[in-house]
């Protein structure tokens, strides 16, 4: 049953039918797949594979790209709604996009990866300054600042990572909240996060989880 839900949406995902991509989901919903389920075997694979498919065919242009990205997006933030509430949280996130970036999916995702595995997590939106990173991380008490960045220089610029860490480590907060990043600089060059300041790093939304929930871990009294 699965294997024909992720055909078909596949399919439509490479067609950038959205109302399709949708229709396939209320289908399966209505088979009994959970949302997790599809997040996690449908759309996060689909994404997956439509992006490897855009990096290597030259003829893809930028309104395919932002189709792709959109449908999955959307399709995200609905199944989102519908995730079981785990009853006890693990530990509080704030997250957002690198200063100068827009680039919004990545984060998504990792926002609704942390949410099945319990985990609290305030979406700071894109285009986030480091200083505001760090008041919301101290307001929300937060263990981990989780930036997303999908430019090379969004990822190693000033004003991103390696400004948050400096404000860290300015308030005395080093011991408490722990930084985390991720984007595609991130996979091409896997020593990169330390050069910013980074406690960890991770390539996938679903291993960002499994990192974020261990450096919970390290600082949760
Ligand atoms: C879709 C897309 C767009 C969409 C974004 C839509 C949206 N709402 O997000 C639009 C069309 C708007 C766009 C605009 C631009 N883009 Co663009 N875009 C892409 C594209 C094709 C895919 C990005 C994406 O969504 N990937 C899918 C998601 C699921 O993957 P992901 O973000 O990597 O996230 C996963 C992991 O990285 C990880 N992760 C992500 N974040 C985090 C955070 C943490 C803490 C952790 C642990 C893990 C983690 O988990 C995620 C889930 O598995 C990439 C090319 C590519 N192949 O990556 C170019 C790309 C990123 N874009 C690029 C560029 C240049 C631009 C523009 C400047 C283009 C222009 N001239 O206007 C603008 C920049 C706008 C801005 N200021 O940000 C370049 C960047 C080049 C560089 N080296 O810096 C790329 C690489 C394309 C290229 N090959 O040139 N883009």
């Amino acid at each position: 049953m699965l294997e024909h839900i992720i055909k078909a949406y596949n399919e439509a995902v490479f067609e950038t039918d959205s109302e399709a991509a949708f229709a396939v989901v209320d289908t399966a919903l209505a088979q009994g797949i959970s949302a997790e389920d599809i997040v996690f075997k449908v759309v996060i694979p689909a994404v997956e594979e439509m992006m490897s498919r855009i990096t290597k065919d030259p003829d893809t242009n930028l309104a395919q790209h932002f189709m792709t990205a959109q449908i999955a997006a959307s399709v995200t933030e609905k199944m989102l709604e519908k995730f079981q509430r785990p009853p006890e949280i693990i530990g509080r996130v704030v997250m957002g996009t690198a200063s100068g970036d827009l680039h919004s999916l990545g984060k998504r995702i990792v926002m609704g990866c942390l949410k099945a595995l319990m985990v609290e997590v305030s979406d700071l939106g894109v285009n986030v300054p480091a200083e505001r990173f760090v008041d919301a991380a101290v307001a929300a008490d937060a263990q981990v600042i989780a930036i997303s960045a999908m430019m090379v220089h969004t990822a190693t610029g000033p004003k991103g990572a390696s400004r948050v860490r400096e404000l860290l480590r300015e308030r005395g907060l080093e011991e408490r909240i722990r930084l985390v990043v991720g984007g595609a600089p991130y996979r091409f060059d896997g020593e990169l996060y330390k050069s910013v300041g980074a406690d960890a790093w991770a390539a996938d939304g679903v291993s960002a989880g499994r990192v974020i929930v261990d450096l919970i871990r390290e600082v949760k009294p």
